[in-house]
């Protein structure tokens, strides 16, 4: 998998007497300027969600309720990550695969991106993925 691609990020726990309570700051546990939230939840069991790669887009994944597990793709190596703690993000940049499963019955992942929606920036075609990874890799 190449460097840098994804990370995982540990989210320090404020806790007392009343329970816990995570903050994310842009610029500091964000290592992005956040302009778009989304959260999904529901899943049916045995759903595989995600099967594409955005050309230009950073993203904070978390799991406030539950757990699923994402495989990451750079096109040449995968690796999987279960989230399964409040505390634990994933941070994702461009040109990766992702597919998200395992959905616990109460999972809830929230995502942090830092563009709007764009359906243009969506890689869906592995193929086309794989050829753009390919020509990134040798570009250097
Ligand atoms: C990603 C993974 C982790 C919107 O209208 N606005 C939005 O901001 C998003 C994210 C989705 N949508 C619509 C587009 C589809 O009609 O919601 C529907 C489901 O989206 P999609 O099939 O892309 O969802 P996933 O779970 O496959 O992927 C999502 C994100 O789209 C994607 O960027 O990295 O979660």
């Amino acid at each position: 998998m190449q460097k840098n691609i994804y990370k995982i990020v540990h989210f320090n726990i404020i806790g007392d007497e009343l329970g816990s309570l995570i903050a994310l700051e842009n610029m500091h546990q964000v290592p992005f300027e956040v302009k778009r939230v989304y959260y999904i939840f529901d899943t049916k069991s045995r759903v595989r969600r995600g099967m594409h790669a955005h050309r230009d887009l950073e993203q904070l994944c978390f799991c406030v309720k539950g757990s699923c597990t994402f495989v990451l793709d750079d096109g040449t190596k995968k690796d999987i990550i279960k989230l399964d703690s409040p505390n634990t993000g994933l941070y994702i940049k461009n040109l990766i695969w992702r597919e998200m499963f395992d959905f616990s019955k109460d999972c809830v992942l929230v995502v942090l991106a830092n563009k709007y929606y764009d359906p243009s920036d969506y890689i869906r075609d592995y193929k086309e993925f794989k050829r753009l990874a390919d020509s990134v890799k040798q570009a250097g």
